[in-house]
């Protein structure tokens, strides 16, 4: 996977390189607009080339309690300071909900009380950050397939979008967003417990996603609202995430 990842920001590069000779002059729209194109094309590729060599429903290895790191060290947002996340943390997220909607049968509102209420899973799990640094961490928290089942999502249903309450330096809110394969796999989480604690505020309180099979970013923290929808077109830039649409990866498999 190491390598396909070089190969694909080589032939990032590549592209960036040619649009900057070819589209001397023109502007930066026109650049932008050409160059996403065909590297989703090469995106796609990957993508199912990563899922013949680990299938939709392999496992994330799990580690034992002695492994778990002294600290779980926080990175990107760390104290979000928007009006409606202060409000809530001032009062300990007591009034909290987690919001679930777009294509499902059932929309909710799920309080911290409720998601807590839910038959939960823990699983200690090491986090890989872009970066090139790791972490082990025990989380606790309610799979999301189980709110998934309470909300019944449409059959055309494709992803779920995670929205945030942390707003980033350049004024746009961070969000991500997995396939359903992903949503549905045993191991992916709504969590609210790191190392049997309450998930602290670093680390995104009062609840964040968990989805062990990919890097860092996909990791939403403090989870405003889920959404269930058929298209990523729309939702922010259109690629899936906050860093997606910088040019990250949207299926950021380790
Ligand atoms: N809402 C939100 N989620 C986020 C980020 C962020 O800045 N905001 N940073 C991401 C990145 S790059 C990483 S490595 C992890 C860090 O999680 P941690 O702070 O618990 O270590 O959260 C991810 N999820
Ligand atoms: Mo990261």
């Amino acid at each position: 996977m190491k390598l396909m990842n070089r190969r694909r920001r080589f032939l990032r590069n590549a592209l960036t390189a040619a649009g900057a000779g070819v589209l001397a002059g023109c502007d930066r729209l026109s650049q932008t607009d050409w160059a996403p194109r065909v590297l989703e094309s090469a995106e796609h590729l990957t993508h199912a080339v990563q899922r013949v060599v680990a299938p939709p429903s392999a496992m994330a290895r799990e580690f034992g309690e002695a492994d778990i790191s002294p600290v779980f060290r926080p990175n990107g947002s760390t104290n979000p300071q928007t009006r409606e996340y202060r409000a809530l943390a001032a009062d300990d997220f007591r009034g909290y909900a987690l919001r679930v909607g777009g294509l499902v049968a059932r929309p909710l509102s799920l309080s911290l009380e409720r998601l807590r209420a839910l038959p939960s899973r823990t699983q200690i799990t090491r986090h890989d950050c872009v970066e090139g640094w790791s972490v082990i961490g025990k989380w606790t928290g309610v799979q999301l397939s189980r709110v998934l089942d309470l909300a019944k999502p449409a059959q055309r249903a494709r992803y779920v979008v995670f929205r945030c309450f942390d707003v980033m330096d350049d004024g746009h809110p961070y969000y991500e967003s997995i396939g359903m394969d992903d949503a549905r796999h045993p191991q992916t989480l709504l969590a609210y417990g790191l190392n049997d604690k309450p998930l602290p505020t670093p680390n995104g309180a009062p609840l964040r996603l968990r989805v062990e099979r990919q890097l860092g970013y996909k990791q939403a923290k403090y989870l405003s609202a889920i959404e269930v929808v058929d298209s990523l077109a729309g939702i922010g830039d259109g690629n899936g995430g906050y860093w997606e649409d910088q040019g990250y990866e949207w299926y950021a498999g380790i």
